[in-house]
């Protein structure tokens, strides 16, 4: 005799056998891999190839792709590297190293940018101009989409971050001026600029002040400095819709007698949205209960449905997403 519910937990496992296409996806399918160089396909089956990328699994979370990776010596000033099909990897995170020739030199440019498909960014940056430590996070709309296209600005970003724990850096909430349509500069031209006090800035074009290697300052020299930033898509706002086959499907009462509750979780509201239900007898013909959409799940009435076990199937427009038995008692 059955009794109690039965949960039935769907993982599937053709997501690990594909190229995952960033870090986040990556930490999602498994929480606990470690910080390090993982293999990323930004764009699926788009043109770009498969990469090394550097992944940050710890801070804030974790599930961070690195995107800028500037580590720079004193009195120096190589040119920047903009990469279109690879992305900076992550060398020594020390001051007083010159890695300008080297794969950790670089930042991505906007079409690369655009394939991570990210809705979040951390900046890091230290100088040995001073001790304060820049480490924040922000989902600033404005500042997202400004280093996914090189067109706009940060302008919001100083009252739309998180300071992480280390974060000591008047920048960003002292921002009083911002800068527009930087295209693959964006995230190295003044994204971050209080005039003639604090900068983010990296390179040595500017013609008052030509060598400017600056994290939170303006000291028109070349302190030795790092620079990073990441970008992460960030569970909360919904990973890209393959990872709707993660899904996780739980049907209580099960047996269950009048009616059942179908839930959902790791799932984004905006992906449940696009799911229904389809429920078939024992021998697979297809039966048409009643089903009502919820917040976040669905009450099926057995109706006229008979004793048995039945197959509840959540799909949308790209298939099953997730399976479970319905024991009807
Ligand atoms: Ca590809």
């Amino acid at each position: 005799m059955l009794t109690g519910f039965i949960l039935i937990q769907c993982y599937y496992t053709e997501l690990q056998a594909q190229t995952l296409r960033n870090c986040s996806e990556i930490h999602f399918v498994n929480p606990s891999a470690p910080s390090g160089v993982y293999v990323i396909d930004p764009d699926g089956t788009g043109p770009l190839p498969s990469m090394d990328c550097q992944c940050d699994m710890t801070t804030d979370g974790g599930g961070w792709t690195l995107v800028l990776n500037y580590n720079h010596l004193e009195n120096t000033d190589p040119a920047l590297t903009v990469f279109t099909v690879s992305l900076p990897l992550q060398g020594l995170t020390t001051l007083g190293n010159d890695e300008s020739t080297s794969i950790y030199w670089g930042h991505a440019d906007t079409a690369l940018m655009r394939a991570l498909y990210f809705d979040e960014v951390r900046f890091y940056g230290i100088t040995a101009g001073h001790n304060r430590v820049m480490n924040f996070t922000t989902t600033h709309t404005g500042t997202v989409s400004y280093f996914k296209t090189g067109k706009g600005s940060t302008e919001g970003i100083s009252t739309n971050f998180t300071p992480l724990a280390s974060h000591t850096t008047f920048l960003p909430a002292a921002i009083d001026m911002s800068i527009t349509d930087r295209g693959n500069y964006a995230m190295t031209d003044y994204p971050l600029w209080t005039g003639s006090t604090y900068h983010w800035y990296l390179g040595g074009t500017d013609p008052a002040c030509k060598r400017r290697w600056e994290v939170d300052d303006y000291p028109c020299n070349t302190p030795s400095t790092f620079h990073q930033i990441w970008v992460r898509q960030n569970n909360s706002l919904g990973l890209h819709s393959r990872q709707l086959k993660n899904a996780e499907i739980k049907l209580s009462p099960n047996p269950t007698g009048e009616s059942a509750e179908l839930t959902l979780t790791n799932i984004a509201p905006e992906k449940f949205i696009k799911t229904h239900v389809q429920i078939y007898n024992s021998i697979g013909i297809r039966v048409y209960p009643v089903v009502t959409r919820n917040s976040g799940s669905f009450t099926i009435l057995k109706g006229s449905l008979e004793k048995g076990v039945y197959i509840c199937q959540l799909v949308n427009e790209s298939g099953t997403v997730a399976t479970t038995k319905m024991i009807i008692k």
